[in-house]
């Protein structure tokens, strides 16, 4: 065990998270990583309100665990997403791709939990002063919309100047790198691209077979000429995404092409044209594994990994 004050606050076995991906984190995974003891969190960033309302009503037939729902915060529908998650008072929400101030009375006043996703300690400050439970210090190695910062030096500087506990996510994906985020101080991690090829994740099997075969530097940042950087696999997409972008082709063009490129990818397993969200740590995993077997095995890990390094340091 793992003395963690999220894991405490929340029910937790594992202090983990698991990253709320659009199209990725259904009902499925969700509810298979909070019955193994972590938490699981719905990806609302494609969905809209009924759908979304669907998708807990499911969740919660499938566990009585605690999950969350993670909200993007550039989806069209986010004032009534917000009303579907304080009505159907999840225990976690997590926002992403903005700045989720305006909600947080809401989120307070239905009992949820609030985490934000902050790629910069500006926003965690902000979000600080609101009340906010814990803050996600998500570095740019992880998958899909991702700030400047690495992990490494933005989890330390939100550990130094806020007094809330810090997950850590981005480059997270095995017991070593659960350590390291451990020693810069985060309370907890949030992993993504791990659970991507979890067996319960309902996803085109090209999508998962994309995320083993790949290399850590086959997962690269494209998009950032339009304001919102985004991690993928290098393919046919991306390719033609910084042609355009080198030519100086206008915003509106270059959306118009990352337009339904997710859900090509995941549902369809367009792996060649599709959006292949995936973080760096994808170089780094390599097999399909039910949650369960991806949780212990990380968490066997950790005190084989602070006992060596007790022996090297006592040494
Ligand atoms: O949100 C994510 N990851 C995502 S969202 C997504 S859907 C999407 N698809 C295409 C283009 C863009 C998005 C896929 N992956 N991670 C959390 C995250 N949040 N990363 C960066 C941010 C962020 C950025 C700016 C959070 C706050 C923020 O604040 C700006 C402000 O207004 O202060």
């Amino acid at each position: 065990m793992i003395q963690s004050k999220i894991a405490e606050m929340l029910g937790l076995k594992y202090p983990v998270f698991q990253g709320g991906m659009a199209w990725v984190a259904t009902a499925e995974l969700v509810s298979a990583v909070s019955n193994a003891g972590a938490l699981g969190i719905i990806g609302s960033g494609s969905m809209e309100p009924e759908i979304l309302e669907k998708e807990i009503h499911r969740t919660k037939n499938m566990t009585d665990r605690p999950f969350g729902v993670n909200l993007m915060l550039m989806n069209p529908f986010i004032e009534d997403l917000v009303d579907v998650v304080c009505k159907e008072k999840v225990a976690v929400v997590t926002t992403g791709a903005g700045n989720p101030g305006k909600y947080i009375d809401k989120f307070k006043s239905a009992g949820i939990k609030v985490f934000p996703i902050a790629p910069m300690i500006a926003l965690a400050k902000r979000l600080e002063k609101l009340g906010v439970d814990g803050i996600i210090a998500e570095g740019g190695e992880s998958g899909g919309h991702v700030g400047e910062l690495t992990t490494m030096v933005l989890v330390r500087q939100i550990v130094k100047e806020i007094n809330l506990p810090v997950i850590a996510a981005g480059g997270i994906s095995d017991g070593r790198s659960v350590v390291a985020a451990l020693a810069l101080g985060a309370d907890a991690v949030q992993m993504g691209t791990r659970f991507v090829v979890a067996k319960e994740t309902k996803i085109h099997q090209n999508y998962k077979e994309a995320v083993i075969k790949a290399d850590c530097r086959d997962a690269v940042v494209t998009g950032r000429s339009t304001g919102h950087p985004v991690r993928c696999l290098r393919n046919r997409l991306t390719r033609e995404f910084e042609k355009l972008e080198k030519e100086g082709a206008p915003k509106e063009k270059l959306e118009e092409l990352g337009t339904g490129k997710l859900k090509a990818a995941a549902v369809d397993g367009d792996v060649k044209w599709g959006s292949v969200m995936m973080g760096q740590t994808a170089g780094l995993i390599n097999k399909e594994q039910t949650v369960k077997e991806i949780l212990e095995e990380i968490f066997n890990e950790v005190p084989e990994v602070i006992k060596e390094l007790n022996q090297r340091i006592l040494s």
